[in-house]
């Protein structure tokens, strides 16, 4: 068996969480030969919480999990980690707006982007999920001086699953022949899920469904708005289609990526073939090797309606990155 790896995972005592650790302690994305180590984050207000989830782990005496270290230390938790999936955050409150969620986490991932810095082992990999969490990864990257920003990654992969599931759904096919889905730009309402680009069984899914009305309208606010509509049906937001997109990115960042196809995640854009500004976490369509290297899809045409999108997507980024600016 190959020596345990270790995988950091940060608001443990949360409901992604909850659903995020049984599923890396199955081996349902490192594999089924390759050991874990959990190493879990939270704050001090929910140490206890956690020692239950602690506890539910351990009676799920899952083969592949070799130790599990609970803390509030963030130094502890990233402590040699190879993995890092950033999930604790402070949650929006009753009459904040995104500007105020923003503000409210920087500090949080400035401390997690140093302890990351001064403690990580030198493979690190970081996955943020929190939100608003592309700016949440720009500040914790940008406290990471040491560790390369193509290490980074904020997960839109939720993004892209919800846009797959409606192109399966309104086709009538498996959501596994709906390819070359690309998320462009904010996990936020001004994402970009380019419909233009997207395959069903290998043909353009606007020549398979042939309705532009439905992508969009319909379409577009359906993915943009899915997290609010699960909200508003759940009463709670989105956690086990959160953790399986969270498992989703790290899996296509160590698979190869098959011919042709893409997956999502926002990078550290800098110096992209689209033109979109620099220094901003910005969601595009990638391709992984398989070992740890990815690069942005390139060649792509994108439509006058596609760019505008696009824009508008990374100028809401370029506001968001106003608001951070002293912790960068
Ligand atoms: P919960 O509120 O259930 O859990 C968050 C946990 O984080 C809490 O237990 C809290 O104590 C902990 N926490 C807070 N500050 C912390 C810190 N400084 N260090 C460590 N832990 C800390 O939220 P949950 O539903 O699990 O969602 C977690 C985050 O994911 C939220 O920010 C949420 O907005 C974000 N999401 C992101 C998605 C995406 O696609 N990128 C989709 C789902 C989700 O909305």
């Amino acid at each position: 068996m190959k020596d345990p790896i270790r995988v950091a995972v940060t608001g443990g005592a949360g409901q992604i969480a909850y659903s995020l650790l049984f599923r890396i302690g199955n081996g349902e994305v490192f594999g089924p030969e390759q050991p874990v180590i959990l190493q879990i984050l939270e704050i001090p207000q929910a140490m206890d919480a956690l020692k239950g989830v602690v506890m539910e782990l351990q009676d799920s005496a899952q083969p592949l999990v070799h130790d599990i270290i609970a803390t509030d230390d963030a130094n502890v938790a990233f402590k040699d980690a190879n993995w890092a999936i950033l999930v604790g955050g402070k949650p929006r409150g009753p009459g904040m707006v995104r500007a105020d969620l923003i503000a409210a986490n920087g500090p949080i991932f400035l401390d997690q982007g140093k302890a990351i810095n001064d403690n990580a082992a030198d493979d690190i990999r970081v996955v943020v999920v929190a939100n608003p969490c592309n700016s949440n990864c720009l500040v914790a990257a940008s406290n990471a001086p040491d560790v390369p920003k193509d290490r980074w990654f904020a997960m839109t992969r939720l993004d892209e699953n919800r846009a797959r599931a409606q192109v399966a759904d309104k086709a009538g096919v498996l959501s596994t022949e709906v390819t070359n889905v690309g998320i462009w730009g904010n996990h936020s309402a001004s994402q970009f899920p380019n419909f233009e680009e997207i395959k069903v069984g290998g043909k353009p899914a606007t020549e398979v469904i042939d309705d532009r009305g439905w992508f969009e309208g319909d379409f577009l606010t359906t993915v943009q708005d899915r997290g609010k509509a699960i909200i508003d049906a759940r009463g709670k937001s989105s956690a086990a289609s959160a953790a399986n997109a969270a498992l989703d990115t790290i899996r296509s960042l160590i698979t190869p990526t098959a011919e042709g196809d893409w997956f999502s995640a926002a990078v550290y854009s800098d110096g992209n073939p689209y033109g979109i500004a620099d220094g901003i976490f910005y969601s595009f369509p990638l391709r992984s090797t398989g070992n740890g290297d990815w690069e942005i899809v390139e060649g792509l045409e994108l439509s006058d309606y596609a760019k505008e999108k696009a824009a508008a997507t990374q100028d809401e980024l370029l506001k968001e990155r106003e608001a951070i600016t002293d912790l960068l």
